[in-house]
Formats: C-alpha cells, structure tokens, sequence
C-alpha cells in the first residue's frame, strides 16, 4: 500500500519511528486493505439504502457518494500534527478518519433520514456524531459527521473498522469544496475580509438549502392532493 518509490529510505523510517520497517510496512498495508473494506461495506448499504428508498416512494434522498482512502502522507501528517507516536498502534487509535465517504443528498431532511436509516441497522456502531448543520463551524461549514464502526469480515472473523461518513446537500458541498480550494491554494491564510465573505456565501447557501427543501415539499404535497 505505501508507494515506496516516492518517499527516502531515511523518511519511512522516519515515519515508523524506530519500528523495522519492512514489518511496519506489511502491517500497514493490511491495515489499510482493512479500511477499504470497510468504505465497501458502508457504500453498500446507502445504495441499497437508497435503493429500496427509491422503490417505496419513488424518489432518491442520495445525490451521489464518495469514497477515499486517507493517503500515507496524510496519515502521517496528521499523526505528527496531533505530536503522537508514528506507530501502527497510534494510528489506528488516533485516526478515525483513514477509511472516508462523502454523501451529497438533496434536500436538508435527507441527510438525518440516511443517517437515521444506517445507524439503525444492528452491525453498526456510531462511534461518534457531530452536527455541523445545527452548529456550524467558525468558517461556516457545514455537514453531519459520523463516524461509525462497520464488521469487515475476513476468513479469521469479523473486524470492526471504524469509518468517517460526511453528509451533506449538494449546496453544502458546493461551498466546502470551493472553500477548501481556496484555503488550500493560498496555504490557509486567507484575509479576514475574505474568511468573512466566505462565511457570508454560506450562510447565503444555507437560505437556499431550507427554500429548495420547501419548495420540494410543497410539490409534493401538491401532487399528493
Ligand atoms: P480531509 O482531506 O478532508 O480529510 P479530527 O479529524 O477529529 O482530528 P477535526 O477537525 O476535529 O479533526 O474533525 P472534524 O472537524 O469533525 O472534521 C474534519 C473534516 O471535516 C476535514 O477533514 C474536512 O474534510 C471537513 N472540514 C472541517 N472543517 C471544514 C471547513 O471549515 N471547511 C471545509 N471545506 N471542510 C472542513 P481534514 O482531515 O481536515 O481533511
């Protein structure tokens, strides 16, 4: 799983701080076989989540869902950012958010539907929940986060892996991937007018989100009389 080619003899080891390297790398591959089983394993059950949503009541509450692996640079990153140890063991308690899916929904009441509807089945472990939608963050985003812990099942057994979900509207991920350009190009120092004119757009999106869901429901109700 490492791409070895990219990085120094001296910098991997100095990532598996001290531990031999060619076993701190085995174990990290299987590890990270480990978290993209787990990606499967929560994709899966949105689709067939949305899937049956979409039979009894002829509508999709899933616009569409991402998937990624966190990258061994990032991995590394962050463990050092947080100053922990760089070991197999650190990571997999420290890092919650190496197996990651993105689902963009529709309307606003999609996104605690699916949330509400995974987190009911009974091999899932909400292992943590923040709402971002009801207390936004200090830039403006906004998206439910969870993390969850799905059984991935090998020949040995199940493992329970944890995994980080993000759901969001299609308008919400509009301005957070625009927003993370942005910081990301300018290397986060965005001005202070900037930052607010940012925040300002979200907000300005959020007005749009509840209009758009309103209107949705009002059709709805239309067609229904
Ligand atoms: P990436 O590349 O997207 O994965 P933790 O992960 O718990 O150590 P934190 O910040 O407490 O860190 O977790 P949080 O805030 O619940 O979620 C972090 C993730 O949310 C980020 O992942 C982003 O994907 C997203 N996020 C949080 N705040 C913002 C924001 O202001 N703007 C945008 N565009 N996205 C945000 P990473 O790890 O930073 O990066």
């Amino acid at each position: 799983m490492i791409d070895e080619t990219r990085y120094s003899i001296d910098e991997l080891v100095d990532f598996a701080e001290g531990s031999e390297l060619e076993r701190f790398m085995k174990k990290f591959s299987t590890r990270m076989q480990l978290y993209s089983g787990g990606i499967k394993e929560i994709r899966t059950k949105l689709e067939i989540l949305d899937e049956e949503f979409k039979s009894k009541f002829s509508y999709n509450p899933i616009h569409n869902i991402e998937s990624r692996l966190k990258t061994v640079p990032s991995i590394m990153q962050k463990i050092k950012a947080k100053g922990l140890e760089v070991s197999i063991d650190s990571i997999t308690e420290n890092i919650t958010d190496i197996a990651g899916i993105r689902v963009i929904c529709n309307y606003i009441d999609d996104i605690y539907r699916v949330a509400e509807m995974l987190t009911a089945q009974h091999d899932i472990t909400v292992l943590q929940m923040r709402d971002y939608i009801k207390n936004p963050k200090p830039s403006g985003y906004k998206s439910l986060h969870l993390i969850v812990e799905v059984p991935v099942f090998l020949s040995t057994g199940p493992v329970p892996m944890p995994v980080e979900i993000q759901i969001r509207t299609i308008a919400m991920d509009f301005w957070a991937s625009l927003e993370h350009k942005l910081k990301y190009k300018t290397n986060n120092a965005v001005d202070d007018d900037l930052h607010e004119r940012l925040k300002k757009c979200a907000e300005e999106i959020s007005v749009l989100d509840y209009e758009m869901q309103d209107i949705h429901a009002a059709i709805n109700l239309r067609n229904k009389t």
